[in-house]
């Protein structure tokens, strides 16, 4: 890890961030900037987050990199070049690790470190923050940038501890790879990451098991090596289009076809869905206007898809396998893919359907089911994360009055905007539950929070205060607009990670704030403008 600078770790910093992928690199860097002695803890060896745990094979972005990229830096978004229109991890983890040294900020972050616990102090209006390395300090404010998948979920299978092979979790991947070559490979999990992996995977391995509970609906990626002309025209464009992209709700510059999907005859919609499946990526869902809120239009969606792995699968009744049924698509998040079902056309490549034979038990040979045993060198988990509150919650938070976090949410996260909670002064959280987050271009989600921090804290610096707390009215009246929104959607009712269906004894709730970008942006924007609103800011000397 080079290192420009030695360290230079404040004994008392006034922030600390936790965690070093694009968002706390990027605030760390805002906040420096405003004077403020900062210190940040991350528990992986170096920056990226995200793309610094997910290296599993076909690891890949599926927001396009003239995107999924800072705006915040006009010289860094001119001089980077990506290679491909959609970036593959290495070279995402290569643009956070140059964006560190550009920005000289590794001297601010201690490495393989974790916070494990914050506590307000209510007299001296501080937190104490303790990591796993016995580090104890003391900072004003604390800001949770640990991303919304960073706690690994493996399956509750009885017997995960006896395999004698290798196991593997794609959000845990070794640094140095792995080489499948010759091996009897299992894959547990049909999410982004497996649909990723299984077609490299199935490329090396001597025989690939897949291991389906619930098919995924995907679509195919058509990456291609970045163009030049493309590559200009975003260059040129820059400013504006990162602007008409806040303006679309995911944050993510495409055409959305106002249109419902059931206002134009078969054939129409027959070719609207072709176009989008032939330009590739997440803009499918884009296709139509009322694709998410309306379930016979989505089902018209649904049937295109199906259609379309029933003439790439050749096997027949492995097609119907394959083929999502039951939930609407887009409410488990859609997934993008390169050669995904042309993979099953492989000889090497075979299906278990869990649904029709449960997993029983990992035996130390391999995965037993209730109708056969499957015999394995090694096993990839590709089986998730306990998303958005997780990581957040795996940090022994107490706030005022020694309230735990964990209580607080025992039903269920509560924010205001996604950024604050109600008892916990000075905590702030980066594209939180509440917030816009899982549903957006994350840098775009980001960038936007991280500058609202920034306003924050400094208009808390030039008026002295002490600290800053949503209220309790403010948090619940935005948790009744958060749940409104996702209830005007098809997506509350869907089994999925966004409504920690995937963990068990999670509370069932939809945990990302759906209003859209230009929405949230414009309510953030409000609520600083007048004065923060809905939160309670108190001086310096009410402190104590
Ligand atoms: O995880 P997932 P992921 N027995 O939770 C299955 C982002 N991402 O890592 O649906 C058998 O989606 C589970 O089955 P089921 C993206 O936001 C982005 O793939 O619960 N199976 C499911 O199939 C994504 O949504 C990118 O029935 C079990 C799978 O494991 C998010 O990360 C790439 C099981 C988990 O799928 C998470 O994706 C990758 C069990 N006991 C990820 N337990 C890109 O940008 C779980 N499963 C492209």
């Amino acid at each position: 890890m080079p290192d420009s600078l030695p360290p230079r770790h404040a004994a008392q910093p006034d922030v600390v961030i936790a965690g070093a992928g694009f968002a706390g690199m990027y605030l760390l860097h805002r906040l420096r900037a405003l004077g403020l002695r900062v210190r940040v803890f991350e528990a992986g060896h170096d920056v990226g987050g995200t793309w610094y745990w997910n290296r599993y094979p076909g690891a890949r972005c599926d927001v396009e990199s003239m995107q999924y990229s800072f705006s915040f830096d006009p010289e860094l978004q001119q001089s980077w070049n990506w290679s491909e229109r959609y970036a593959a991890q290495p070279e995402i983890l290569t643009y956070a690790q140059h964006i560190a040294e550009r920005l000289d900020l590794r001297r601010d972050i201690t490495f393989n470190t974790r916070v494990t616990a914050l506590h307000f102090d209510d007299a001296a209006q501080v937190w104490h923050v303790t990591t796993d390395t016995g580090e104890a300090l003391a900072a004003r404010f604390c800001v949770m940038s640990t991303g919304c998948l960073s706690t690994t979920k493996l399956p509750e299978i009885p017997g995960i501890q006896d395999f004698a092979g290798a196991t593997y979790h794609t959000g845990q991947w070794p640094h140095e790879g792995v080489d499948f070559t010759g091996q009897r490979v299992g894959v547990i999990g049909t999410g982004s990451s497996a649909i990723q992996a299984i077609p490299v995977i199935a490329q090396q391995a001597a025989h690939l098991t897949v291991f389906q509970r619930t098919p995924n609906f995907s679509v195919p990626a058509h990456n291609w090596p970045m163009r030049p002309e493309y590559e200009g025209a975003w260059k040129a464009e820059y400013p504006e289009r990162r602007a008409r992209a806040k303006q679309v709700r995911n944050g993510i510059l495409m055409s959305i076809n106002p249109e419902s999907a059931v206002a134009v005859d078969e054939a129409a919609r027959q070719k609207v869905y072709e176009e989008r499946w032939q330009m590739g990526g997440t803009q499918f869902m884009g296709a139509f206007g009322d694709l998410i809120l309306n379930r016979e239009s989505n089902e018209t969606a649904a049937e295109f898809v199906r259609g379309k792995i029933r003439s790439i699968v050749k096997d027949k009744a492995l097609a119907e396998l394959l083929c999502p049924q039951g939930y609407p698509i887009g409410t488990k998040r859609i997934c993008v893919d390169t050669g995904y079902y042309e993979t099953y056309n492989r000889g090497n490549v075979s299906l278990v359907d869990l649904r029709a034979a449960p997993i029983e038990a990992i035996t130390p040979q391999g995965v037993r089911t209730t109708a056969a045993e499957y015999a394995f060198d090694s096993l990839v988990f590709a089986t998730g994360f306990d998303a958005m509150t997780g990581t957040i919650l795996a940090v022994d938070i107490q706030g005022r009055g020694g309230q735990t976090l964990r209580a607080a949410w025992a039903e269920g996260p509560r924010t205001y905007l996604g950024l604050m909670v109600a008892g916990f002064p000075n905590l702030f959280t980066i594209t939180g539950p509440g917030s816009p987050s899982v549903l957006t271009n994350m840098l775009v989600s980001i960038e936007q929070h991280v500058d609202w921090i920034t306003t924050c804290l400094a208009t808390l610096q030039d008026r002295g205060a002490a600290s800053i707390e949503a209220t309790q009215a403010a948090q619940d009246d935005w948790a009744g607009q958060v749940a409104a929104a996702g209830n005007r959607t098809l997506y509350p009712n869907t089994a999925s990670w966004y409504a920690g269906a995937n963990v068990p004894g999670k509370p069932r709730v939809f945990m990302p704030y759906i209003g859209g970008v230009p929405a949230y942006h414009r309510i953030c924007a409000e609520v600083a403008a007048e004065g923060y609103r809905g939160f309670a800011i108190r001086a310096m000397a009410e402190a104590g």
